[in-house]
């Protein structure tokens, strides 16, 4: 039966347009999830909007509609931008929906029967932006959040806690049993040593001084407080509590269905420390990884949608096709760490990976094999060129690499493995010479073999790279002569699969770009009104 996968991206906040941090993470998910699917894996990849909250609601008052009506119309802008940059999800979650609402207040009601839910008051210093509750200490003398450096205000309502000591040692005994639980392993420890070791606070997960959100049925007034409502999206999404909770006994209830959380360092705290302790209180299994993932900035810092410093997904892919937005995310920024957008890398990219190695690998082999076979790969064979093993070799490993690295979410390493290959094959183009194989009817054999590993090179790369290069794949196995039911990653070091095939000439894959001319478009994109650049 096949290996069972739930990949989830955080639930964002529709208070605004989404900008290419919001696409950065949801991409890298949707690389994942695809890549897992081509390999057979039975993958379920959730994404959607954490529509409750303070700060919803102000906006929306600004704007002079119902939250419901802005949320609404943000959604739309997320959908939109997903179809754009080609993500396929297997669903979207709300948390406005009937089916996450319902399943809320049942966790809740239960969590209040169980004792791990109190009535008691709240006063503390309060950030609207961040939708926080932040100390004394760390507001500092200033009172301002330590988050996002806007003033906080001081807050006493009566409020329900949801009482965190119950856990706390439960916690770091998970956390030294799963190594892994949370990466980078730098995270770890800041959560350890900031927020579990100097003692939780308990957390308080009901407000009574807004309205938008989901009613607290034990107590009107009350509606859950943000976080309780936003972490369960996970597994009410997959029907926890539901009349059909198929899925979520297929993802998350089935020990051997592996579970990761891909989030920003912004919100580990919440998904490390009380979104286990929630599972614990429900007594539902834990996931097996939250990774946390670095930030795209711009120049200037954190691209964020209040600091207007944002670069929208919707020119890039315009101008460049997605499937170099999708490649510029994945191979610029190495996942888990931070990166910084800039035109100059963005073309580089482009221009080294895309036009000179892999677009030139396509078209040069192409070209040959119409020009030496008359458009027909030759059959394979291996040891007649001293570099064939070498080069069967590294694609059987860099195969075992990426395998691993993907395993590992090292995607920024899995998928430098396959355009290493792809170098090391245009680099076998110049050292077998096959222009000089062509005039040597004594080398007939020889310039057999170098076309025939050429195209299985295409092969490789056009299959591994497809969780990325999602238009521009199937054009390579076009060029290659395959019709879309015979490609599959059986025989993606299956080397004599293409035999007898013949190839077809296609558009060039990825043009070589002027880099002068490109960046100052960039620049322009960049400068673009704000609103139309969130557009
Ligand atoms: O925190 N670079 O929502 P949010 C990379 N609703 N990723 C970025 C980014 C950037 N510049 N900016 C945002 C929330 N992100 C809550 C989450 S989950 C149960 C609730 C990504 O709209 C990153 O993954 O503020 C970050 O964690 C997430 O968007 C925060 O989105």
């Amino acid at each position: 039966m096949a290996k069972k996968f739930y990949i989830t991206t955080p639930i964002y906040y529709p208070s605004a347009a989404p900008h290419l941090g919001h696409a950065y993470c949801t991409t890298m998910c949707d690389v994942i999830a695809r890549g897992k699917k081509m390999r057979g894996y039975d993958v379920f990849f959730l994404t959607g909007l954490d529509e409750h909250g303070e700060k919803i609601q102000k906006n929306a008052e600004a704007k002079g509609v119902t939250p419901q009506q802005f949320v609404d119309e943000i959604s739309v802008r997320f959908t939109s931008l997903w179809d754009a940059m080609e993500i396929k999800y297997s669903d979207f979650i709300r948390t406005t929906q009937p089916r996450h609402e319902k399943t809320v207040q049942k966790i809740f009601s239960r969590m209040v029967e169980q004792g791990d839910i109190y009535l008691s008051s709240y006063t503390g210093w309060y950030c609207v932006h961040e939708e926080s509750y932040w100390t004394e200490t760390q507001v500092g003398p200033e009172h301002l959040c330590p988050e996002c450096g806007r003033p906080v205000e001081k807050k006493d309502e009566p409020a329900y806690f949801y009482r965190c000591s119950a856990y706390a040692e439960d916690l770091l005994r998970m956390y030294d049993a799963n190594p892994n639980f949370i990466t980078p392993e730098s995270r770890k420890n800041e959560m350890v040593h900031t927020f579990i070791e100097p003692g939780l606070q308990d957390l308080c997960v009901s407000r009574t001084s807004f309205s938008w959100g989901v009613p607290v049925l034990e107590n009107p007034g009350h509606v859950v407080y943000v976080w309780l409502d936003a972490l369960t999206n996970y597994i009410t999404a997959l029907g926890y509590l539901q009349d059909d909770d198929s899925n979520f006994k297929r993802y998350w209830e089935d020990p051997d269905s592996e579970i990761v959380h891909v989030i920003g360092a912004d919100i580990t705290r919440f998904h490390t420390i009380y979104w286990p302790m929630f599972l614990n209180s429900l007594k539902l299994r834990q996931p097996n990884r939250v990774f946390v993932h670095g930030l795209l900035m711009m120049k200037d810092g954190k691209m964020s949608k209040s600091r207007g410093n944002t670069i929208s997904a919707y020119p890039l892919i315009e101008r460049y096709g997605v499937d170099a937005v999708r490649y510029y995310m994945v191979s610029e920024v190495p996942f888990g760490d931070n990166g910084t957008f800039t035109p100059e890398q963005f073309v580089m990219r482009i221009n080294q990976d895309l036009a000179n190695n892999i677009g030139n690998l396509v078209n040069r082999t192409v070209s040959m094999i119409i020009k030496y076979f008359g458009g027909v790969i030759p059959a394979f064979v291996s040891g007649v060129n001293p570099q064939d093993k070498e080069l069967e070799e590294m694609m059987k490993d860099g195969l075992r690499h990426y395998e691993m690295l993907s395993d590992d979410l090292k995607v920024t390493e899995a998928y430098a493995e396959v355009m290493n290959v792809v170098s090391r094959a245009n680099k076998y183009i110049e050292e077998t010479a096959p222009w000089a194989l062509a005039k040597d009817p004594e080398k007939s054999k020889e310039l057999e073999s170098v076309m025939a590993h050429l195209a299985a090179v295409l092969y490789y790369a056009g299959m591994l790279l497809s969780p990325i290069l999602v238009k521009k794949s199937p054009a390579i196995f076009a060029s290659l002569g395959l019709e879309e039911g015979k490609v599959s990653y059986d025989h993606v070091v299956d080397f004599g699969y293409l035999n007898g095939l013949t190839v077809v000439k296609g558009d060039q894959l990825f043009p070589r770009l002027d880099a002068a001319k490109e960046e100052e478009a960039i620049k322009e994109m960049m400068a673009a009104p704000k609103e139309k650049a969130a557009a």
